[in-house]
């Protein structure tokens, strides 16, 4: 029967980390695929995560099933890192959740638990997204539609735009993706005052919000980062947010998430949660313990937070700094404008205003990898190669 397959694509991100594993100029740059690096170009693993998983390793005496929702005790500190504990959703027992297989296993539950409800609803994702929204959450059966974000032109959230596009084409019921901080693959992300407009407009047109949360901590800290979830949460009837710790813990193949479900009242919430632990069970049976258990130690022991919390600043504040430094390069005549660009983004990424003849121009050319929509990975930069990308970048600019 599988002759009746049809080959598909490879995923781009990952086919273009491989493709600049197998390079072997000395001087490539590698801002592709998403994870942050330190200035020596590594990996690494937090001395937090070290430190915990150290202790871990040393206590357990079992590996039995955990359950179809995950740890109970990871639940709750990651609600309270998101929310705040003193949240009026919390204390009102509204908040369903389960632990997830990272940020896209909370994807495609969210997906799941909201198709169960209202298969008729369309999800609307933004241009650009990050391109597994769609797989992720259309798999669930979704019509997936896509509202103005990213103007290529300004490098900047065209609001108004996406305000009228949603006001006009969304219906009642349908699901908003939004990304909580850190737009993947823009940078380019919501105010404060842009959230307090759009969470009234949602709830008088019956929109909800789904928004995915996979860079908290990595914009402005993890209390700024969080302010549209938490606005979410408060004032809406009904949301979802799909939490990741694959990028601020750096858990990435431990496959650590949370979903978290809004419900209207504390009835529904039960019911919601029994949901969630079935689609875990028809997914995947259980989530992996392993990463969870690191967070759950790290967020419930004031030491280990604190020097999680600290390095989450250095990667941080890492990533702002090397944006400075590509500004300033980029200022000059004709750069002017992108050179704002990169310090008005956050976290990771930004797209820069490259074709894609552009961007496979600075691949064959000049080594420097991103993708070919001009995404570009903050952190694969150092002081060092600054000067040679941003000299690059005009030179296939102009
Ligand atoms: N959402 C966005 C926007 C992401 O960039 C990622 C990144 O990897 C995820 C969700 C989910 O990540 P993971 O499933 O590795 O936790
Ligand atoms: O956008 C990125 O680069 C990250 C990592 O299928 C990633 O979110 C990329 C592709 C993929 C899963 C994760």
């Amino acid at each position: 029967m599988f002759d009746r397959l049809e080959a598909l694509p490879p995923d781009a991100i990952i086919a273009l980390m491989q493709q600049c594993q197998a390079d072997d100029r000395p001087d490539k740059i590698d801002l592709g695929v998403g994870v942050y690096k330190d200035s020596a170009g590594n990996i690494p693993i937090m001395q937090a995560v070290k430190m915990a998983e150290t202790q871990i390793v040393a206590d357990e005496k079992t590996k039995t099933y955990v359950g179809t929702t995950g740890r109970v005790t990871y639940r709750e500190y990651m609600l309270s890192l998101v929310l705040g504990a003193e949240h009026p959703a919390l204390q009102a027992g509204r908040i369903a959740s389960t632990q997830a297989a990272g940020g896209s296993g909370a994807l495609r539950i969210g997906a799941q638990l909201a198709f169960t409800a209202a298969p008729d609803a369309s999800v609307w994702v933004s241009t650009p997204t990050w391109a597994n929204h769609i797989p992720l959450i259309g798999s669930a059966g979704f019509a997936m539609k896509s509202y103005p974000y990213y103007n290529r032109d300004t490098l900047g959230v065209d609001f108004e735009d996406m305000l009228t596009h949603l006001e006009d084409h969304a219906k009642a019921g349908d699901i908003i993706v939004l990304h909580g901080c850190c737009h993947n693959p823009t940078g380019a992300d919501l105010t404060p005052a842009q959230w307090d407009r759009l969470i009234p407009f949602l709830n008088k047109r019956g929109l909800l919000p789904f928004i995915d949360l996979a860079y908290l901590g990595l914009g402005h800290g993890l209390e700024k980062d969080a302010y549209g979830v938490r606005l979410a949460m408060r004032d809406c009837p009904e949301a979802l947010i799909a939490v990741s710790c694959s990028k601020n813990f750096g858990l990435y193949k431990e496959r650590v998430g949370l979903l978290a479900v809004l419900c209207e009242t504390p009835d529904q919430t039960q019911i919601a949660q029994s949901q969630l632990g079935m689609i875990q069970r028809t997914l995947i049976s259980m989530p992996p313990d392993h990463g969870a258990k690191i967070v759950e130690r790290i967020l419930g022991d004031p030491e280990l937070r604190r020097i999680w919390s600290e390095e989450l600043t250095v990667m941080r504040e890492r990533m702002r700094g090397l944006r400075h430094q590509l500004s300033d390069a980029l200022d000059v005549q004709g750069g002017e404008h992108i050179a704002r660009a990169v310090i008005d983004q956050n976290g990771m990424f930004s797209t820069l205003p490259v074709t894609q003849d552009q961007a496979i121009t600075l691949r064959e050319d000049h080594a420097i990898y991103m993708t070919n929509s001009g995404r570009i990975n903050i952190a694969g930069a150092n002081g060092d190669n600054i000067p040679t990308l941003a000299t690059a970048l005009l030179d296939v600019l102009s």
